[in-house]
């Protein structure tokens, strides 16, 4: 007899898009074989979690029936490859999707091994190093990450990429992309050799040269990144050690061709849109908040319940965003009377009655599940807030739109170094306070108190609050203003997003 060993499950789902009844086969394996939750994550997909050692393999089968897979949604790799939530507005929109999907497929493993592992597929010989032409026989040194955003929303946080490419559109049209390398945003506590960092901008790509640009990076931080230290492995570490221009260089060398100057872009904010909006071809798309991105069945809140409902329903497709929510995507405009009371009854309107801090709030799962944590993030989410909201409201500021992301580690999964105000876990019940980001994903926040518990956190916002509401400018976001107002330490590192 062993233990009951419990696993999570990480679907790879690029750009985020599923059916209807893709959504009824996700709610099905987590209602039979998981904890009867659906988690969206900071990379647009679902985990599922609780998933017993036998019942792991029917589970990824069932995904795999869905035609999904969960092939590279972790492990030494690219990874699920984001894309701006709303490729809907315009048809240059949906070729930035279609260009996650088409990245998602050519970075894919090659190998078979998952399928023979996992699906019962007969085995091939041959070894990895034929079958993996790109990742070679020791895959990369570390996983790899790739977003694509679509100005002027920043909702897929491009800098904090491995390769981020900004969809550059004139006049409805998608001419290329400017390619931002070397973001992350995992660091470890006390070590300064680790740092989040934002990608640079070294230059723009048409759409024939994407994919062979992205095998490029691919394969200098395959063969230049440190394969002895797993905590400096990351391409960012790899960019910082060769310098920017000795990387650049021979990243044109292999892929044959020079990038040209990048193209001028403007972000206005990294959220999502809440509520209705309509597309160029007159569908309608409905974004809800979901706390933390957790769909369960709590007692006054049927959320799961909800969205099994509404998938049944539903004739577009859902989209998962990478600030953890979901829009109710292509609905024509007759239904849209129905999605609004299946949204109701369920109680899933809660974007409707919201202060501006929750509106903007990113929280990485943590405990219980996650081995890494060392504090509470998503679970701490429903204590913490209201506390910040009675604080906001003496100050006038309950509707102010301030971005709040917290991290049980600092390994940063909510990419929490991007929040205009972050608490990233030390132990239980302590976090670092760090403050000061920009509201478009542009601009690291910095460490204003480290190792500090609740009473202090509560403390040390409270002066913030009060000085933004009596001293802000207009318009002024709360980081901006922090930044202006001189309360932040110095940076030890670059904290803005680099142009080549
Ligand atoms: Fe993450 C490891 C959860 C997005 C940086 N992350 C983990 C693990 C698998 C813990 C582990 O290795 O044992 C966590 C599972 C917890 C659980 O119980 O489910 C975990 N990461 C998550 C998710 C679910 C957070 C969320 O609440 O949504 C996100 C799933 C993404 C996905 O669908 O693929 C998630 N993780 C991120 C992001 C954000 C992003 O990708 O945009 C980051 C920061 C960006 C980056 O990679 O730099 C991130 N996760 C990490 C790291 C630090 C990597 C580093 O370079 O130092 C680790 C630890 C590691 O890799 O060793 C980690
Ligand atoms: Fe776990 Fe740390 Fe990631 Fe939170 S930031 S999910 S605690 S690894």
């Amino acid at each position: 007899l062993e233990p009951a060993y419990q696993f999570m499950v990480r679907a790879r789902l690029a750009g985020g898009v599923l059916s209807p009844s893709q959504w009824l086969s996700f709610d099905h394996i987590a209602r039979t074989w998981a904890n009867g939750t659906l988690r969206i994550t900071t990379r647009q997909t679902f985990q599922l979690h609780g998933v017993l050692k036998h019942d792991l393999k029917r589970s990824i089968a069932a995904i795999n029936d869905a035609l999904i897979s969960t092939v590279a949604a972790c492990g030494d790799v690219n990874r699920n490859v984001v894309a701006s939530a709303n490729p809907v507005a315009t048809p240059a929109h949906r070729l930035a999707y279609r260009w996650a999907e088409r990245l998602s497929e050519h970075l894919k493993p090659k190998t078979r091994a998952y399928h023979e592992i996992w699906l019962d597929e007969k085995l091939v010989a041959g070894g990895e190093e034929e079958s993996e032409p790109l990742y070679g026989p020791t895959y990369l040194p570390r996983k790899f990450k790739i977003g694509i955003a679509v100005p002027p929303t920043n909702d897929v946080d491009v800098f904090a990429q491995d390769l981020g490419l900004i969809a550059i559109i004139e006049h409805g049209e998608l001419l290329g992309f400017n390619v931002a390398i070397g973001g992350g945003m995992g660091a470890t506590h006390g070590d300064p050799t680790t740092y989040p960092r934002l990608g640079s901008v070294i230059g723009f790509v048409v759409p024939e040269q994407l994919l062979r640009t992205a095998e490029g990076v691919i394969e200098v931080q395959r063969d230049h990144g440190d394969r002895q230290e797993r905590k400096h492995a990351r391409l960012k570490y790899t960019i910082d050690r060769m310098g920017l221009s000795a990387f650049k260089a021979e990243l044109e060398q292999r892929i044959g061709f020079t990038l040209q100057p990048s193209r001028t872009y403007h972000f206005d904010h990294n959220g999502d849109r809440y509520g209705w909006t309509e597309g160029d071809d007159g569908r309608w798309h409905l974004t809800l908040q979901i706390e933390s991105g957790r769909l369960a069945d709590a007692p006054d809140q049927p959320h799961l319940s909800g969205l099994r409902a509404i998938a049944q329903e539903h004739q577009g497709d859902f989209r998962l965003t990478c600030n953890q929510n979901l829009i109710i995507a292509n609905v024509p405009a007759a239904h849209r009377a129905r999605v609004d009371e299946l949204v109701a009854e369920y109680k899933l309107d809660g974007y409707r009655h919201t202060s501006g801090i929750r509106r903007h709030v990113v929280a990485c799962v943590a405990l219980p599940t996650c081995g890494l944590a060392m504090a509470e993030s998503e679970r701490y989410v429903p204590l913490l807030l209201p506390k910040l909201e009675a604080l906001l409201d003496h100050h006038g500021l309950r509707d102010e739109p301030i971005l709040l992301r917290l991290s049980g580690c600092p390994n940063g999964c909510s990419r929490p170094y991007l929040g205009e105000i972050a608490l990233i876990g030390r132990a239980l019940g302590r976090y670092d306070l760090r403050v000061g980001a920009d509201f478009a994903g542009q601009r690291l926040n910095r460490t204003l108190r480290e190792n500090i518990d609740e009473t202090e956190i509560l403390k040390e916002l409270d002066a913030l609050f009060a000085r933004y509401a009596k001293e802000r400018l207009e318009q002024e976001r709360f980081g901006d203003f922090l930044v202006r107002a001189d309360v932040l330490p110095a940076a030890h590192h670059a904290i803005h997003a680099e142009v080549f």
